[in-house]
């Protein structure tokens, strides 16, 4: 049995984080059995981060290598996509995780009016007496981080015109499909989706909430892909 060491459910989510939610989507088109195990400090974890698949042998980090040791096993996340196709599917997952991803943290840890749901929803494990000192030290390395990767360096409509952009080439595919790459879910849906459903599923009335809830066609999508592949 596989089990996939996750951050809890969170925000009507199987995880606040999109990562986990996309190896769970790989999870449960694989065939392989697994089991979720909730984990909230990564901090012994290979990268001190999640995902982390733990199978027989090792612990794997990363989503995109334990999406590698499932295609070694037999999972084939692309079946019937041409070279082209897994070329487009590579980039649009480049953007989601190297882009997105930023600006969905950007829209919840820098953001005075998220930091309380935050605060309540991934501290509670931390001992009440240090729990405020702790997660203030968290909150401002994952800010600083923020200012290393670059997007909180923008201005907020500057971030807001990188975000559209990105946003009108993943409807550019939409129009044209039921899913990204045709009318069956592929690796690449199973990366964008939940990176548009975390920027929506955020409980609080932030730039990223507002912009996807408003928005039928990326809406719809992330609905069709959780009613495509149920996550329990
Ligand atoms: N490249 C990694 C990214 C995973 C990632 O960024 N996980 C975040 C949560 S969404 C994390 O665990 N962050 C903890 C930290 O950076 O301390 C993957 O694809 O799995």
């Amino acid at each position: 049995m596989l089990t996939l060491l996750t951050y809890p459910s969170a925000f009507g989510l199987f995880s606040a984080s999109p990562f986990c939610v996309k190896t769970a989507l790989m999870l449960q088109t694989s065939g392989q059995r697994w089991q979720r195990s909730d984990l909230l400090d990564p901090r012994k974890m290979p990268h001190q981060k999640l995902p982390v698949l733990r199978t027989p042998q090792r612990l794997i980090p990363d989503s995109d290598l334990i999406r590698d040791w499932l295609e070694a096993q037999g999972s084939d996340f692309d079946h019937g996509l041409s070279d082209l196709q897994k070329a487009q599917s590579r980039a649009l997952i480049r953007l989601a995780e190297e882009h997105l991803y930023f600006q969905i943290v950007q829209d919840r840890w820098a953001n005075d009016e998220v930091w309380p749901i935050l605060y309540k929803t991934f501290f509670t494990g931390i001992p009440a007496l240090i729990r405020k000192p702790v997660a203030n030290s968290i909150r401002k390395n994952v800010v600083k981080g923020l200012g290393f990767q670059g997007v909180s360096r923008f201005s907020d409509a500057e971030r807001k015109d990188r975000l559209e952009r990105d946003l009108e080439a993943i409807s550019a595919y939409l129009w044209q499909s039921t899913y990204l790459m045709g009318e069956t879910p592929t690796s690449v849906d199973m990366s964008v989706a939940p990176m548009l459903a975390a920027m929506r599923a955020t409980p609080a009335n932030t730039p990223l909430t507002q912009r996807i809830k408003q928005d039928k066609l990326l809406s719809d999508y992330i609905d069709r892909m959780e009613q495509a592949i149920p996550l329990s």
